[in-house]
C-alpha cells in the first residue's frame, strides 16, 4: 500500500479564508465543517457520492450539500444515522449558551446531538416536523428552528461535532447565544 503525503496538505483547518476557528457566541453554517485530512477527517458520510447534484458548486466532499441559488442558501441534507460533521470552534467566554439550529424535515421524531471534545453535551435535540425537506428551489422553504436546553461551555478552542442522531432532516446553520455566567 502506498501512502502519499503532500506537503502543505496535511494540516486540518477550518473552512474559512483566515483559517481561524468559528467564534461562540455566533452562527456556524452547517456546510462549513472543517477541511480535514486523510488521517484527521472532519466528517463521516455513509454514502461516497454526493446525493445533491449541486454539491460541487460549494465545496469538494462526499457530504451531501444542497445549494439553492434563489434563496442564497446552502445546507446539508440527506443525513443518515451515524453521520457527523466537525467544526473547530472558539468559545470566547465560559458560561451558559442557548443552541438554536435552522432545520427542516417532513418526518416526525427526528433529532440530532452536539458533542464538544468528544462528549455529547446536548442529548437528542428534537427537529420539528416542518412539512418538507427545506427549500423547494422555487423561492419557497419550510425551515423551522430546533432549540436545545442551555449548555455550559468552557472558554477555549475545541472541536464541535454535529451528530446525526436519527438523521432524515436538513440543517442550514447552528447558532449559540450567550445566556449568562
Ligand atoms: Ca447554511
Amino acid at each position: 500500500m502506498w501512502i502519499v503525503l503532500l506537503p502543505g496538505c496535511a494540516q486540518r483547518r477550518t473552512f474559512r479564508a483566515d483559517g481561524k476557528p468559528w467564534p461562540i457566541p455566533g452562527r456556524i453554517e452547517a456546510e462549513n465543517f472543517d477541511d480535514g485530512t486523510l488521517f484527521d477527517s472532519a466528517y463521516h458520510d455513509t454514502t461516497w457520492l454526493n446525493e445533491a447534484p449541486q454539491d460541487q458548486r460549494y465545496r469538494d466532499s462526499s457530504v451531501d450539500i444542497g445549494v439553492d441559488a434563489k434563496l442564497g442558501l446552502v445546507d446539508v441534507g440527506w443525513i443518515e444515522p451515524t453521520e457527523w460533521l466537525e467544526y473547530t470552534v472558539d468559545v470566547q467566554r465560559t458560561g451558559r449558551y442557548r443552541l438554536i439550529a435552522r432545520v427542516a424535515t417532513p418526518e416526525n421524531g427526528r433529532n440530532f446531538r452536539v458533542a464538544f471534545a468528544g462528549t455529547d453535551r446536548t442529548g437528542p435535540i428534537a427537529v420539528p416536523n416542518t412539512g418538507c425537506w427545506g427549500s423547494d428551489l422555487k423561492g419557497g422553504h419550510c425551515f423551522g428552528e430546533a432549540v436545545a436546553h442551555p449548555i455550559r461551555l468552557e472558554k477555549g478552542t475545541v472541536r464541535m461535532r454535529l451528530l446525526a442522531g436519527t438523521g432524515h432532516y436538513t440543517i442550514d446553520w447552528i447558532r449559540f447565544d450567550w445566556e449568562g455566567e
